[in-house]
């Protein structure tokens, strides 16, 4: 049979693996809780614990597909207890139903954008799936999609603390090998916050490519302000700098700092939407944990790569089964050279793999997760069949 859910049905994975047979087994999926180290603090809520599930896929001759269902509070459309139903009631159709091959895209179908409205329970179900055939292959789930592979990626250092905290911060950052930082904007007045990056830049200096998040904190006088106050500071993008996305090209064209969707991308859904009328835009920050849709992530990708703007990979705080996919996916999109926003582990108290799935030296590894590497003890066995 082939396998199709609405997900699956448009993406595509390279030739050489394609058509690959797959039984599956057994599956189980657990739920973790880990606390925060300190409360998060994000526009729309507070976390004081991550949860999430973690999904292990065996098939008839014991390979194992190992993914992350995690949605982020006030971030997904979806709860824990919704991808839970959906995530058992999808792995019910699939386990038992015989052999099968997944994500060969069919011509008779329209692809994800007419696959109806992303799932993470779908999301996380093809994760695990892409893992599995990534094990049968021994490859990297990242070059099924896109071909090749880097065994590290660079990663941008996240300062979110207060303003009296960033110069430290990024001192501390770059002694400690990270070459691109990534400021938590938007937060207190604009002009202090502008200060403070010329003062990251001076102790710094020139070489570290910094980079903002306003998460649209600002109308667009008060953003012109800011982007003029900080020119001489090389920024590289600055993310979300309007509460209207509308006028972004507008704030480009004041004060000549280029600007990065993240939030933007979770409201236009319209995957043919034309990148070229932004001018200034310098990247897309693409989470696929909210995207939800590998097929809608590709495509973004792909996307990103013709309009010659930077494809940003970067997590929502999952835990280390999460990353070490995100990290995967990274190495093979922008590989050794592009720095990608995976910098949320750390948030955490403990994880889900026996070894973190740390930054040393500013990069993280792309490494293979096995079963023997999950680390299952602050995890409840919610299902198994
Ligand atoms: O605003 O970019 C954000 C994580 C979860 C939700 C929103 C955001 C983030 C991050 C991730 O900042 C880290 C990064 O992109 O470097
Ligand atoms: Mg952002």
């Amino acid at each position: 049979m082939e396998f199709y859910t609405p997900n699956f049905a448009g993406i595509t994975i390279l030739p050489p693996f394609q058509d690959t047979p797959l039984e599956l087994k057994s599956a189980s999926l657990y739920k973790y809780t880990l606390p925060f180290k300190q409360p998060l603090v994000l526009k729309h809520t507070t976390l004081h614990n991550r949860e999430g599930l973690v999904l292990v896929l065996t098939d008839a001759n014991g390979h194992v597909g190992i993914s992350e269902i995690s949605p982020l509070p006030a971030f997904s459309r979806e709860t824990i207890e919704t991808a839970l139903l959906n995530t058992t009631m999808l792995l019910e159709k699939m386990i038992g139903s015989g052999k099968f091959t997944a994500h060969c895209s069919s011509p008779r179908r329209g692809g994800w954008a007419e696959s109806g409205a992303p799932s993470i329970a779908h999301y996380g179900v093809e994760t695990a799936i892409l893992s599995l055939l990534a094990n049968i292959h021994d490859e990297s789930p990242g070059a099924l999609l896109f071909g090749s592979a880097s065994h590290q990626v660079p990663i941008n250092g996240l300062i979110r603390g207060s303003l009296s905290d960033w110069v430290p911060e990024s001192e501390r950052m770059v002694t400690g090998g990270y070459q691109t930082l990534k400021i938590k904007v938007g937060r207190i007045n604009s002009i202090l916050e502008a200060r403070g990056i010329q003062d990251i830049r001076k102790s710094v200096g020139p070489d570290i490519k910094l980079r903002l998040d306003a998460n649209r904190s600002w109308d667009l006088a008060t953003a012109i302000e800011f982007g003029k106050a900080v020119e001489s500071a090389d920024i590289e993008y600055i993310e979300e700098p309007l509460i209207e996305a509308a006028e972004l090209p507008r704030f480009f064209d004041a004060c000549g700092v280029l600007f990065a969707f993240d939030e933007t991308l979770h409201q236009i859904m319209d995957p043919t939407i034309s990148f070229e009328s932004y001018t200034g835009l310098r990247a897309l920050v693409l989470k696929p944990t909210l995207i939800a849709c590998t097929a809608r992530f590709i495509a973004l990708v792909n996307q990103a790569r013709e309009n010659n703007v930077q494809p940003i990979l970067s997590s929502s705080y999952e835990s280390d089964v999460g990353l070490i996919h995100l990290a995967q996916l990274a190495g093979s999109i922008g590989g050794q050279k592009i720095a990608v926003g995976l910098d949320t582990r750390s948030a955490l108290t403990s994880g889900t793999t026996r070894s973190p799935a740390a930054v040393q030296n500013g990069y993280m590894s792309t490494k293979a997760l096995t079963t023997k590497d999950l680390d299952l003890s602050h995890c409840e066995l919610l299902y198994q069949t």
